[in-house]
């Protein structure tokens, strides 16, 4: 074969296979959600892509594309907002402290709840007038619209919006008259760029331009890249986004809108950053505008295609670690809103269930990257300035949940984002546990924002929970247990655990009985002010084992551990009422009756491991007690929890029954403090959307293939009888071990046990443990007797 010949037959594959790629994958990729019709509803059917930094949600209109975007450090409020804000402190709040126990020690409730609302809460400071529902305190906030009208003519057909999970990148195409359009788009986190690609079969006109709910400052068009610079009124936060336009056609900008004309194709590369920077007292100072000009220089010279490999190929290495197959697949030719409906009616959907799996693994991908602010309560996604609960941190169950899978699900390295904030939270955390308790150590509580507001919220009790960093440092533990990073262990964790453990130390007192107690306390948004909230106990509990644990490992501050040791054994432990519950609070007051959505007392039994199946059975039955109480209902991060109890109760039935509960379709409802479930566009709903269900659940369906808790790795703890064969390969157990399972008929197969460090580890299966050690980069292969085949 001649050069030219060659080169012919290779083109003809390369189109050949193209074209089959095309056809086949509707059929081979399963990841996907798809729909016959544009969305017109943001939070429950516009499909979300992020890179790390910004999130964005696109509708799929035929005439007018929208594309809403929110950059995740773009916030009202905070010491921009004027001198009023200041951090949340009330300077020497802790004078009162005293008083506020010797109320709650004669009994006085009523009276240790006034002063506590009067001298224990922060202070947030709301104009006259102002919009926001959180005043100074300030909201996460939507950067704006980027809408694209496309200007044809005709009846459309064929039309297809899809997000395709496993190559992280939305699709939108349709026809007109035989022309054939459509439309790509992917956000690269190496790119630090969002991309959208249009293109039809016939040149087209187009009008692009972006709205904003911000003061526009400055608009300009200049070597086919449009910015704009804007302003958050509240605070003067500066921004800019831009976008360079890139197409066959012929480009011209008047009065705000980009006009393109006769255009095959037209790629445009969005960029955005604000002058937000993690620095406590100021947080600002970013040069957004340096920052944005450099990210473009970046992708100078780099084509669509090229782009779009660069980002398929970062996205994949984290996204292809986990593979999951829960059985038969029948489903995936329906589209997902009629899927989820056909789904809650009862149908089997193993394909659904494996979506919806992986979907969470995406949106961590998409919305939390080194660099990144960590997640918030909707990751990156927000189209709003007044957000639901401002859009925050919330430290007493959802900003923790949002990164309940992330070991697991072998993604690390996302949850580095949320190392790093955590961070930036101690210097002011330090001057809130000082100020309000005159304690040592850092703290925050139930809401957090970006500019160092840790005290507690501004009314009493929701707002009142010290707990919050030793929930979050947590979460260093598990990185260092699933990752085995000594060198993180020792300069990131053990730092930040430490001096939360000093608050606790210094905050918990002797009570009656000679036990150490919180007071005041109170369990998360239920039941009032307590001297002695079993959440609180629990924390501490944790953090001082996790941080004796650490400091044995490191071989440093043999003094502190020792007096960690002594509290650590001196805390009110978890007890069992006078009906079998486990005791929400010190005195024995829980209400049968009652099923508020927080379930917080059992934290002791997820996501802690003071109490399991196997080492305190008598506990994990009073679990079981309470959760029956609360029952099968809750807002959608209330359902996500109760999967992973039950799943930690060995209950695998009934957590596949909550997980089904989880992924009810609730239409386009907007708020409530029940009835939780699923959009159409598979975002759980609190109601209003909530990303932390999403990553509870998924974290939920780990537990029932895989824990590692309580010491050992257990394959098939909690798998429920719907999952009767499957296999699911790449998913973390503590120590480092990476593991792949296989099983049929409900019961083990095969196991896979690998490791790049190697070490011990034991293994059980029902009621067979087994002790193993592993050479460095090992790989133990088991049967269902877990005997070794190699
Ligand atoms: C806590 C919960 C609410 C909601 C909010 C963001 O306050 O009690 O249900 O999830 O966080």
């Amino acid at each position: 074969m001649n050069y030219s010949i060659k080169l012919f037959a290779l083109l003809l594959i390369i189109s050949l296979t193209s074209c089959n790629q095309k056809e086949t994958q509707a059929q081979t990729n399963h990841l996907k959600l798809w729909y016959n019709q544009p969305a017109t509803d943001w939070q429950s059917e516009a499909l979300p892509i992020g890179n790390g930094y910004i999130g964005a949600m696109f509708f799929g209109g035929i005439e007018k594309e929208q594309i809403q975007f929110a950059e995740g450090t773009l916030w009202s409020g905070g010491p921009g907002s004027g001198e009023a804000y200041n951090y949340g402190v009330k300077k020497d709040a802790w004078k009162h402290l005293a008083e506020v126990r010797r109320l709650l020690d004669a009994g006085k409730m009523d009276e240790a709840h006034a002063l506590a609302n009067r001298e224990l809460t922060g202070s947030m400071h709301k104009a006259e007038g102002s919009k926001s529902s959180f005043g100074n305190y300030g909201a996460q906030q939507t950067m704006g619209d980027f809408f694209v009208e496309v200007h044809h003519k005709g009846e459309p057909s064929d039309y297809v919006r899809e997000l395709d999970i496993e190559n992280a990148e939305g699709k939108v195409s349709y026809k007109i008259n035989d022309v054939n359009y459509s439309r790509t788009y992917f956000a690269s986190y190496p790119a630090k760029t969002l991309v959208y690609h249009f293109e039809a079969d016939k040149a087209t006109d187009y009008s692009i331009n972006f709205e904003t709910p911000h003061k526009k400052n400055n608009e300009t068009f200049t070597n086919s890249v449009y910015s704009f610079q804007g302003e958050v009124a509240d605070n003067g936060m500066q921004f800019e986004t831009c976008v360079k336009v890139e197409t066959d056609g012929t480009v011209n900008f008047a009065d705000g809108k980009i006009e393109v004309v006769g255009a095959e194709y037209l790629n445009m590369y969005h960029v955005a950053a604000t002058d937000y920077t993690k620095n406590y007292p100021i947080y600002k100072g970013n040069d957004y505008v340096v920052s944005n000009i450099k990210t473009l220089e970046n992708i100078e010279g780099k084509s669509f295609d090229a782009l779009r490999t660069e980002h398929q190929n970062d996205f994949s290495e984290l996204f292809d670690r986990v593979k999951l197959d829960l059985g038969e697949n029948k489903r995936d030719s329906i589209p997902t809103d009629t899927r989820l409906i056909e789904y809650s009616k009862g149908l089997t959907d193993a394909g659904l269930e494996e979506l919806y799996f992986q979907y969470s693994r995406y949106l961590m991908i998409a919305a939390s990257r080194p660099g990144s602010m960590p997640l918030n309560l909707q990751g990156k996604w927000n189209n709003s300035t007044n957000p639901a609960w401002a859009n925050d941190y919330h430290m007493n169950i959802n900003q923790e949940m949002l990164y309940w899978a992330a070991e697991v699900t072998n993604l690390s390295e996302i949850h580095i984002p949320l190392f790093d904030y955590m961070e930036t939270l101690v210097i002011p955390g330090r001057i809130t546990a000082k100020e309000f308790f005159n304690t040592r150590g850092w703290i925050v509580n139930t809401m957090n924002n970006p500019f160092g507001y840790t005290s507690p919220g501004w009314n009493f009790p929701w707002g009142f929970y010290p707990g919050g960093a030793g929930w979050l440092c947590q979460h260093l533990w598990e990185h260092y247990e699933f990752t085995q990073d000594k060198q993180f262990l020792k300069e990131t964790a053990y730092p930040m655990m430490k001096e939360a453990s000093l608050f606790w130390i210094d905050y918990l007192i002797e009570d009656e009985n000679g036990y150490l107690v919180s007071s005041p306390s109170y369990s998360p948004e239920h039941g009032g002010i307590s001297r002695g909230a079993s959440m609180d106990h629990q924390i501490a509990w944790d953090l001082l084992n996790n941080s004796i644990a650490a400091s044995e490992i490191l071989g440093v501050d043999e003094d502190f551990k020792n007096e960690a040791l002594i509290i650590r054994d001196k805390i009110a432990p978890p007890t069992i009422g006078s009906w079998g519950q486990l005791q929400e609070w010190k005195e024995d007051v829980d209400d049968p009756e009652s099923k508020h959505r927080h379930v917080s007392h059992l934290f002791a039994l997820h996501p802690g491991k003071q109490i399991s199946t196997d080492k305190t059975p008598e506990l994990a039955e009073a679990a079981k007690v309470s959760l029956n109480a609360r029952g099968d209902e809750g807002t959608g991060w209330s359902l996500a929890w109760k999967v992973n109890f039950w799943s930690r109760l060995k209950d695998g039935d009934r957590a596949y029954k909550l997980y089904r509960r989880l992924l009810q379709p609730i239409g386009t409802k907007k708020t409530g403090m029940t009835g939780g479930g699923t959009y159409t566009n598979l975002l759980c709903g609190h109601p209003p959307f909530q990303l932390d269900g999403n990553m509870g659940g998924a974290a939920g369906m780990a537990e029932m293939l895989l824990q590692s808790h309580a010491g050992s790795i257990e394959l098939l703890p909690a798998l429920p009888t719907a999952w009767k064969n499957g296999s699911v390969q790449g998913l973390k157990a503590r120590g480092g071990f990476e593991v792949n399972i296989e099983w049929k008929d409900g019961k083990l197969l095969k196991a896979e046990i690998s490791s790049a460090k190697g070490g011990k580890f034991t293994l059980s299966y029902k009621n067979k443990t087994e002790s193993f050690n592993l050479i460095p980069n090992g790989k133990l292969i088991l049967n269902n007797e877990l005997i070794s085949l190699n």
